[in-house]
């Protein structure tokens, strides 16, 4: 009897113990790194001891006067000041390296960094940030942003300390495109619409946004040769309202604020399908010499380019010209998909000589799964949205699959039955669909060497506004983001929920209007 007595206080004072330490541990001081919500996953995070704290004295340190990476600190600082209400300030590093500051370094490092990966050390004086490239830097300063207390992301000042616990992130991304894409034509958003959902996907080291520039409902981008194309084309959206349109200076503005983000735009103009819009603008486009109306429901598939005439292609070598000129990324979007009313006999040549105007103009051609039908330009990139056979052939042609499957990445599906806004043509898709699929394996014939990406699209036909916009592109978007960035095996819904629970807070903080999904535990972490 006396041992069982002396063994049950034993466990009493051990119990009381780890509870005690629990209780510390929770406490104040940042969990340890390992138990932090990065997203996306880093490919190795190793916890050290002690904690960094930023005071009003810390400075953030550059490599070099001016350029990139000084830009990169200034958009630190910029994230730091506002919730802390330091006075943070960039300077030219003076070599030595003192307490209590921020170092950010441009240095050929592993090249298992790559131009994206970048390595972070957070001693309990100092913050170390190394990486090959400043797109590097970039990556790894949202990381440090997502290693501060959730409060950091607010845009008013909140009480301290604003402490990260120390550790060692070693990381780089498994995919070189990783992108959301927005349509703009079904509905239109201002700029700063743009540029706020520009600087959402950033923080989750995006590094594209698909623009879709035009479609049946909507043409929002000026061409200075085809000035209907704006004027009459870009005057309804879907359900009649006015619609809008991007100047070219204001397109020019995005793409300037999307690559000091490290994001390229790849700007869609949709066809021989989805074009009323420009058929709507000129007559002399439609095989008739009749322009149709403008049209705002929401059916598809009814419009086709006239591709017997000469006019068509001179059209599109405008058009592309001009795009071309106001885009510095490598990647014209031709569309392709849904072409309905088409022969394929009158689709074939014609998507292969609208690829031929693209490489002309020195760009890469990325089209939906449908051009995988017709012969494919070198470099170029089949999006696979619905038809796994055209991803599967537009490999055979040595082509590289942009991974955009509507039954898991498609952000205007309803999460379920009870979700007002969006569709549900390619099924529900909740927050954990969105992230149980390995892209690697979703496909067979697909493997990883043959896939460029991943893109969530966001169709615009039941979106109107940012508030909507938020709802279905987050938390959904978070978790393409952490498939396209991490190593594999890809996703494990039981590990990732809880990250993602953790990030509700930060969420919060950036005032993103998300879906609280019930299948995330957010109440197990929001304060
Ligand atoms: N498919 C159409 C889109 C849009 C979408 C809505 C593609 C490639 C259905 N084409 O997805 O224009 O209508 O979910």
């Amino acid at each position: 009897m006396h041992l069982i007595k002396q063994n049950s206080k034993l466990r009493l004072i051990l119990v009381t113990g780890f509870l005690i330490l629990q209780v510390i541990a929770k406490g104040n001081s940042p969990a340890d790194l390992s138990r932090l919500s990065i997203i996306p996953k880093p490919v190795s995070a190793i916890p050290e001891k002690g904690n960094f704290t930023l005071t009003k004295n810390s400075v953030i340190f550059v490599s070099a006067q001016g350029g990139e990476i000084h830009s990169i600190g200034n958009f630190l600082a910029a994230k730091l000041i506002p919730a802390t209400g330091f006075g943070t300030k960039v300077k030219v590093t003076a070599g030595k390296q003192t307490s209590g500051n921020i170092y950010l370094t441009l240095a050929s490092g592993d090249e298992k960094l790559g131009e994206e990966g970048y390595e972070l050390s957070v001693k309990s004086n100092i913050i170390s940030l190394k990486a090959n490239k400043p797109a590097g830097l970039f990556n790894g300063v949202q990381t440090i942003r997502q290693l501060f207390p959730a409060g950091i992301e607010s845009s008013s000042k909140q009480p301290g300390p604003w402490q990260i616990p120390a550790g060692v992130i070693f990381d780089y991304p498994q995919y070189a495109y990783r992108g959301a894409m927005l349509d703009v034509a079904r509905h239109f958003f201002q700029v700063n619409d743009v540029k706020r959902f520009i600087d959402l996907i950033a923080f989750y080291k995006m590094n594209v946004m698909h623009l879709h520039l035009s479609d049946d409902q909507g043409w929002r981008i000026e061409i200075k040769k085809w000035p209907n194309l704006t004027s009459i084309g870009g005057s309804k959206q879907v359900g009649g309202g006015a619609g809008g349109f991007y100047t070219q200076k204001q397109y020019s503005d995005i793409v300037k604020y999307a690559a000091e983000r490290y994001i390229t735009i790849v700007p869609e103009i949709d066809m021989p399908g989805h074009i009323n819009a420009a058929m709507a603008s000129y007559p002399e486009l439609n095989c008739n010499g009749k322009a149709t109306d403008l049209y705002t429901g929401t059916e598809v598939g009814f419009s086709s380019f006239c591709t017997s005439k000469e006019i068509t292609y001179q059209f599109i070598s405008d058009i592309f010209g001009e795009l071309a000129a106001i885009t510095p990324g490598p990647y014209l979007h031709i569309g392709g998909d849904e072409s309905h009313v088409t022969k394929l006999e009158d689709y074939i040549p014609f998507v292969n000589r609208v690829q031929q105007i693209v490489t002309k103009l020195g760009k890469k051609v990325i089209g939906w799964d449908e051009i995988a039908l017709t012969s494919l330009s070198p470099n170029s990139a089949v999006q696979y949205w619905a038809k796994a056979e055209n991803a599967v052939k537009g490999v055979k042609q040595g082509a590289k699959v942009i991974m955009s499957p509507a039954a898991n990445s498609y952000l205007d599906m309803k999460y379920d039955s009870t979700t007002s806004l969006g569709l549900f043509w390619a099924g529900f898709v909740e927050t954990d669909k969105s992230y149980n699929w390995d892209p690697s394996t979703l496909v067979p014939g697909v493997e990883k060497e043959n896939i460029l990406g991943i893109e969530a699209p966001l169709w615009t036909e039941t979106i109107t506004n940012m508030k909507d916009l938020e709802y279905m592109v987050f938390p959904r978007l978070l978790g393409i983001a952490d498939l396209a960035w991490r190593s594999a095996p890809a996703g494990n819904w039981g590990e990732y929920k809880i990250r993602l629970a953790k990030h509700g807070a930060r969420l919060k903080a950036m005032q993103i209007d998300y879906y609280p999904s019930k299948l995330v535990p957010w109440g197990d972490y929001l304060k």
